[in-house]
């Protein structure tokens, strides 16, 4: 069964000014499309055919290069649109927020902390917000399309909110401005999304 790409949850406007259209139209109908696409092609006829993006993620650096770089592709932008929502922004509530405030002090020290993890990331790859072996959260950040769930993980946790730092995904409108896309980011990250997927950890 061949990968496909899922549609966006929102119009491509609907996280302006925070997210630009143009962004939002390249990143996802251009990048996450040829991730998919070359994902499709690296498995196409292997052994690999038939599983899951998960199976493929899990054991990606066993696997090869291209499935580790386009499965992560596939599954990082797959998870990313979904954190983000033109109502979202604000603060987490219930269990998450608690969590958050046992974790890292508050939610203003969560946010220095995961925008400095953002900002730390040497060229492309994502900041994560997980959940650890211990049950705790933690900020962690990964290279290229790799992501805390892959076998070659230096930090292994189970993601529940995951940013792009790629130049891709904020050029356009912050140009080399990392940090300022990643303060604006709040305004779009869905917490019901992420309360959603702590709770389910
Ligand atoms: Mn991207």
């Amino acid at each position: 069964m061949a990968f496909t790409l899922p549609a966006l949850p929102y119009a491509h406007d609907a996280l302006e000014p925070h997210i630009d259209t143009l962004t939002m139209q390249i990143h996802h109908g251009k990048h996450h499309q040829a991730y998919v696409d070359n994902l499709n092609k690296a498995i196409a006829g292997t052994e690999h055919e038939n599983k899951t993006l998960a199976e493929l993620v899990a054991h990606a650096g066993a696997i090869s290069a291209p499935v580790r770089n386009n499965g992560g592709g596939h599954w990082n932008h797959s998870f990313f649109w979904e954190n983000l929502s033109a109502s979202g922004g604000g603060v987490p509530s219930g269990k998450l927020a608690d969590a958050i405030n046992h974790a890292f002090g508050s939610f203003e020290e969560f946010k220095t902390k995961f925008a400095a993890g953002g900002v730390g990331r040497f060229g492309s790859g994502w900041v994560w917000l997980g959940i650890d072996a211990n049950k705790k959260l933690c900020i962690c950040s990964t290279p290229n399309q790799d992501n805390p769930l892959m076998d070659v993980a230096e930090t292994k946790c189970t993601p529940i909110l995951g940013v792009d730092v790629w130049e891709h995904a904020y050029y356009l409108k912050y140009q080399n401005k990392r940090p300022d896309y990643l303060a604006a980011i709040w305004n779009v990250i869905d917490w019901n999304k992420v309360a959603e997927r702590f709770e389910a950890v």
